[in-house]
């Protein structure tokens, strides 16, 4: 982790628990971060929490939410989670893919095949028993929320089929996974921050990106990349996370309340994502971003090596057998 980073977050949050000590009689003040801005549809479920929380507490707990990554890149927020500095991080699943691979099952290319499937797996045992996995490594999983399929966009060409994607430079999440597998799909794979994206296609250092349609027209890659690509490769979905030493610091009875409305949110941040993903979509078309269909089986062809590579790991194989079953 970049050090500024860690050191910028860490002292923002220092003041506010030296103000939150003053308040300690008064309540707990639980901290949230997202990298997206206010009103995107993982900030909103979120708030939603600290609502209810302080409702149903009687104002004894509440959260505050730093959105617009007030708190550094995502693996960082993961990291000041684990240490205890941040209480509750919202990550994609991209973010946990080296550090926790288990995560790398929903992340694959073409492991999920649209938001059905995505909600039978998340609702299911699978999603249970990976949001379980995060208790030995300092967090715990609280709930897993949509992303929508992930599609390329770029500055340069209208991207059909893999070959296409052949000499542009692609950023991709900072995953092992994203990594073989856009490069797999022929392009050149370029690992930043999402923060860094929409200088980075302004300035040429990258030609294009994937991701879903909220972030390409809420971060205003919309502006720079005109080409969309109908690819939806990965489903990758977001993570919400609690620290396991904040939530070891508290009663057992306000665990359940945390976990139960963690719960409660996905179905409001589901709520919340169906509108934001067809607004967005609706909004880049009308900017003038140009849509294209592709036969996702050539991209799916393409991904299928480095796949079964990764499925040489039986825990991953298991699981990805688990998930196609149910496609
Ligand atoms: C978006 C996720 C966000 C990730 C970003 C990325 O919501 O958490 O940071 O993708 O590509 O879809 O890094």
């Amino acid at each position: 982790m970049n050090r500024r980073g860690i050191l910028t977050g860490a002292a923002a949050l220092g003041g506010l628990a030296v103000s939150g000590c003053g308040q300690a009689a008064a309540g707990r003040t639980l901290t949230a971060c997202d990298v997206h801005r206010d009103g995107y549809p993982t900030v909103v479920a979120v708030k939603w929490i600290g609502e209810q929380l302080s409702q149903q507490s009687g104002g004894r707990l509440s959260l505050r939410s730093y959105p617009s990554a007030q708190l550094g890149a995502e693996d960082d927020t993961v990291m000041l989670a684990q240490s205890g500095v941040i209480d509750i991080c919202r990550v994609n699943s991209a973010s946990l893919n080296n550090a926790f691979p288990l995560t790398q099952v929903l992340s694959m290319p073409f492991v999920i095949e649209n938001d059905d499937h995505l909600h039978a797996v998340l609702d299911g045992p699978v999603g249970a028993e990976i949001l379980a996995g995060f208790e030995a490594r300092g967090l715990v999983g609280l709930a897993i929320y949509d992303a929508g399929g992930r599609c390329f966009y770029n500055t340069s060409r209208p991207i059909e089929k893999p070959g296409d994607l052949k000499g542009l430079k692609i950023r991709v999440p900072q995953s092992d996974v994203f990594i073989e597998a856009v490069g797999a799909m022929g392009a050149n794979p370029t690992p930043l921050t999402v923060s860094a994206v929409y200088s980075s296609l302004q300035s040429r250092l990258i030609d294009g990106a994937e991701n879903n349609w909220p972030t390409f027209e809420n971060s205003r890659h919309v502006e720079v990349a005109r080409y969309w690509s109908n690819t939806r490769h990965s489903y990758s979905p977001e993570f919400l996370l609690m620290s396991k030493r904040s939530w070891d610091s508290l009663a057992p009875g306000d665990r359940d309340l945390i976990a139960s409305l963690a719960r409660q949110s996905v179905p409001v941040m589901r709520a919340a994502w169906r509108t934001t993903e067809a607004e967005a979509r609706t909004k880049a078309l009308e900017e003038g971003t140009t849509p294209i269909d592709v036969n996702r089986a050539l991209f799916s062809d393409a991904c299928a090596p480095v796949v079964a590579r990764r499925l040489r790991d039986p825990s991953l194989a298991a699981f990805h057998a688990r998930i196609r079953a149910m496609a």
